[in-house]
């Protein structure tokens, strides 16, 4: 198959997943619309559906909350093959809640701001894309507030996720020790539907022990009336996410260039990069006179409740290479990882954990097995940093592992097999991205 025919069946994938107001992940398992991964689709349709790609934007953007939360899932009620349903959420428990439509009451790493840009950029008719720009700059501006707000009372610029979901890396082994000290005092009862749904491919998906607590969770925001100040104060899970802050980093650049473009002012944005600046390293980044075995050079969660890092390797060890906010020398320690083979195997893209640790499991959503995302996101790193070789390396290596297996949700890192959804909506945009992209465009 030539670039064009991968093109070309990139764009069937999204074109089968295109609802008429949004595009699915993928049809076997996830049946509404899911926050970043319209913003990835959009990604990929800016190169040649503008328009579909503005109206999916704008379609989650209608269902953004009172105080500027961006919903992590905007449900379609006809849809019943999904658990935790709308109605599952409770949502009119918040006074902040869209009371037009059925969405989750948490949300998702920020890469709207990315994805309205790549609009822009690749829209010949700059005009018309400028006013979309405009229209949406309220929402991208109140989303990007209510994290640095809502989910950073301590004005570090890191966000703080009350859920694993919220991160996007749902199953990741970052979240198992926090996951442990929370004791269920009560359940509803419910069935697990991603059971069926995976069609007996139960290996790649998270323990009964692991889902009764992500639901629990959901039980204890609904508690709390998804009030953050209440939850800030008596949540047991809270933990401030490399990934998502390096993304939001990025999206803050971005919305200040917006701002500049549009002609808004620009000036708190700034104050929001200045204050992530400030702070990623003091979060992050363990010193070196430390634990002499963390000082790896890689970047770690960390978890307010018991005031600690989280030392798991993971894809979110690497992900400041994405923000550009490292220096020219910690990135190249973060590369040495991203080409070694603890986390790089045969098929030249990054696994989601690194593979000679015991958490490493190379079929279990999120805890080991390689994603379109990451490496989308690691590709753009390494080609700010300069290292234009292992960036094409990744990214032959994606589209070797698309070639063979076609576009899945993830891939078995240790045999290269395609595993979860089939032809799985932000695997294709993003390979749409990876093969047209012309320079990196911000
Ligand atoms: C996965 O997450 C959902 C919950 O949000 C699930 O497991 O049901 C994750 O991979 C997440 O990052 C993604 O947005 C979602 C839909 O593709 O699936």
């Amino acid at each position: 198959m030539d670039t064009t025919e991968l093109i070309e069946s990139a764009r069937k994938v999204l074109d089968g997943n295109w609802n008429g107001k949004y595009t699915i992940p993928s049809a076997t398992l996830y049946p509404h619309q899911w926050s970043w991964d319209s913003c990835f689709i959009a990604i990929g349709n800016s190169y040649f559906n503008s328009d579909r790609a503005m109206n999916e934007l704008e379609y989650l953007f209608d269902a953004q909350w009172k105080n500027g939360m961006i919903p992590h899932i905007v449900f379609n009620e006809k849809e019943k093959t999904y658990f935790p349903s709308a109605e599952f959420y409770e949502i009119t428990r918040s006074q902040n809640a869209p009371r037009h439509i059925g969405t989750s009451g948490m949300t998702q790493p920020p890469v709207h701001a990315i994805a309205c840009f790549y609009i822009y950029h690749n829209n010949n008719d700059k005009a018309r894309s400028k006013e979309f720009l405009t229209r949406v700059y309220p929402n991208l501006l109140n989303f990007h507030r209510y994290l640095m707000t809502e989910r950073d009372p301590e004005k570090s610029g890191l966000v703080t996720i009350f859920h694993p979901w919220e991160s996007g890396r749902d199953d990741s082994p970052v979240w198992d020790d926090a996951l442990s000290r929370i004791s269920i005092m009560e359940l509803p009862i419910f069935k697990r539907l991603d059971v069926i749904a995976v069609d007996g491919a139960i290996d790649t998906i998270p323990s009964d022990e692991e889902y009764d607590k992500f639901i629990y969770l959901i039980e204890l925001m609904k508690l709390y009336n998804y009030d953050e100040k209440i939850m800030y104060d008596k949540f047991p899970f809270k933990i401030k996410d490399v990934s998502f802050s390096s993304i939001l980093y990025v999206a803050n650049k971005v919305l200040l260039r917006i701002a500049n473009l549009i002609g808004e002012d620009s000036h708190q944005i700034s104050e929001w990069i200045s204050r992530t600046e400030q702070n990623f390293h003091k979060f992050f980044f363990p010193p070196s006179e430390s634990i002499s075995d963390v000082s790896d050079g890689l970047f770690y969660d960390y978890d307010l409740v018991i005031k600690d890092r989280i030392i798991k390797r993971t894809v979110s060890s690497l992900s400041p290479i994405y923000s550009g906010l490292i220096s020219n020398q910690e990135a190249e320690v973060v590369i040495k990882w991203i080409s070694n083979a603890d986390f790089c195997a045969e098929y030249d893209t990054v696994a989601s954990t690194d593979e000679n640790e015991s958490y490493f499991k190379p079929l279990t959503y999120w805890r080991g097995p390689i994603w379109i995302n990451t490496n989308w996101a690691l590709w753009l790193g390494l080609l700010r940093y300069g290292d234009n070789e292992r960036a094409e390396r990744i990214r032959k290596g994606v589209l070797k592992l698309v070639l063979n297996q076609g576009f899945r949700e993830y891939y078995d890192p240790t045999t290269g097999l395609g595993l979860g959804g089939k032809n799985f909506s932000w695997t294709a945009a993003l390979v749409i991205d990876m093969l047209m992209m012309k320079s990196v465009p911000f």
